[in-house]
């Protein structure tokens, strides 16, 4: 079997990169190792940037997010017992987009089956090769049959615990990495949401996040251990803990989903290796306070796939060869405000009683200053591709 790419992992960045290079006429293969089950309902991240937005409907897929998302002018900031406005649509004339992540996986693998495309769900054992030469091939099993897959160029989309990293020779990567010595424990509750805006919470006892999916259905965290103990926390722990901290009324509901989130920040560079190309969460991981990580990997196959388009149109490899220092240095500033937000939002049980006077005084400046406000606000609208 033959294609021109071999796209591995159909989380938003591998569906996406499909979608834009099907657009352009570029054939490819997506082979994803889950079902398509598992990633339809999969809850992860829920706010796009303006950017993301565009991007999303000129690749054709915006139809369901423009009806059903929810369009946000702004976020609240919660401190000292008190909510803080922070205006986008007045510090920058933008907004951001409430829509979850496996709504954008829907959209996506809806496109692709209905314009007759390869995908591949379950697909075992995938393994890439001789991606230092113009053949590199991809092997894999489907069905218990083992297939090869020869292509031109290879996309590692697959995620942070991917195959595609680790078959880069380790001398010639570089890892920059943060641990956090906190989680979020997040719930999905069917419940109208308490703020029709977002509200991020520094609250003594840690810190603690509201959002939502839908009018009916709120999305919400609370700062933990790395290690805690779903079973520790049964669902009116959980509530009354969000309440404590937001300070705000929530309407409670019944808890659809609960899990933990640990949180690290980490870069790899170079993010490709001869013909193989490292795309959002295989390349990098931001922690979630910045709600960066899905618009991460949008804009590093936004630009793929106009370096791909590049080559295949005139032959030229000088935007592939440009396509880890052009992402890198959009990674980095996203990296730099996502590692910022968890600072001043979250509680650090090293910090002592300084570290917590300055960590306030940072927030009041914020909501005091509109220099310092739309900082924050361009940051989390997104910053131009
Ligand atoms: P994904 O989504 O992890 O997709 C990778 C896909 O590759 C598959 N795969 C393989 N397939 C074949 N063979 C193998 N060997 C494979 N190994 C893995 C996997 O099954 C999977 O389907 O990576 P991608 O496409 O790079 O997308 C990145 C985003 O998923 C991620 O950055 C965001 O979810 C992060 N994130 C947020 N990002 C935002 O932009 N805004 C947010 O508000 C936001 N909130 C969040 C988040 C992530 C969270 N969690 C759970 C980590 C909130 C949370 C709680
Ligand atoms: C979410 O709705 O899941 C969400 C929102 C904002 C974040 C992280 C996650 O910063």
């Amino acid at each position: 079997m033959r294609t021109q790419v071999a796209i591995i992992g159909a989380g938003p960045a591998g569906l996406l990169l499909a979608q834009l290079l099907h657009q352009r006429g570029i054939e490819s293969v997506v082979l994803e190792a889950r079902s398509r089950e598992y990633l339809e309902s999969r809850v992860r991240a829920g706010v796009l940037e303006h950017q993301s937005v565009d991007i999303l409907r000129e690749a054709g897929v915006g139809e369901r997010m423009m009806r059903d998302g929810l369009s946000h002018p702004g976020i609240f900031l919660h401190f000292k017992g008190r909510n803080h406005h922070i205006d986008f649509a007045d510090l920058t004339g933008k907004s951001v987009m409430i829509y979850g992540q496996q709504e954008v996986v829907r959209d996506l693998i809806e496109a692709r089956l209905a314009a007759q495309q390869p995908l591949h769900f379950e697909v075992e054992d995938v393994r890439v090769s001789d991606f230092d030469s113009a053949r590199p091939k991809v092997r894999y099993r489907l069905g218990g049959h083992e297939q090869t897959l020869e292509c031109d160029f290879i996309a590692g989309c697959d995620g942070f615990h991917g195959i595609c990293r680790p078959s880069i020779p380790a001398q010639q990567l570089t890892v920059y990495e943060r641990v956090y010595p906190f989680a979020w424990l997040g719930i999905l509750a069917e419940a109208p949401p308490a703020s029709h805006e977002l509200i991020y919470a520094n609250d003594s006892r840690g810190f603690a996040l509201l959002s939502m999916r839908s009018p009916t259905v709120s999305r919400l965290y609370l700062q933990c251990l790395p290690e805690e103990d779903l079973a520790r926390w049964p669902d009116d722990r959980v509530w009354s803990e969000l309440q404590a901290r937001l300070g705000s009324q929530l309407t409670t509901g019944p808890v659809l989903q609960k899990s933990v989130t640990p949180m690290r920040s980490f870069v790899t560079e170079p993010m490709s290796s001869g013909r193989l190309f490292l795309a959002g969460d295989a390349a990098h991981i931001v922690p979630p306070t910045g709600a960066k990580g899905m618009n991460l990997a949008i804009a590093d196959v936004q630009v793929l796939g106009q370096a791909l388009e590049r080559y295949y149109r005139s032959g030229s490899e000088e935007a592939l060869m440009a396509y880890s220092a052009t992402c890198l240095q959009r990674v980095w500033k996203v990296q730099r405000f996502s590692w910022w937000m968890t600072a001043l939002l979250h509680r650090f049980d090293t910090d002592n009683a300084f570290d917590k006077r300055r960590q306030l005084a940072e927030l009041e400046y914020i909501v005091s200053s509109r220099a310092a406000a739309q900082t924050l606000a361009e940051n989390y609208v997104g910053l131009p591709l």
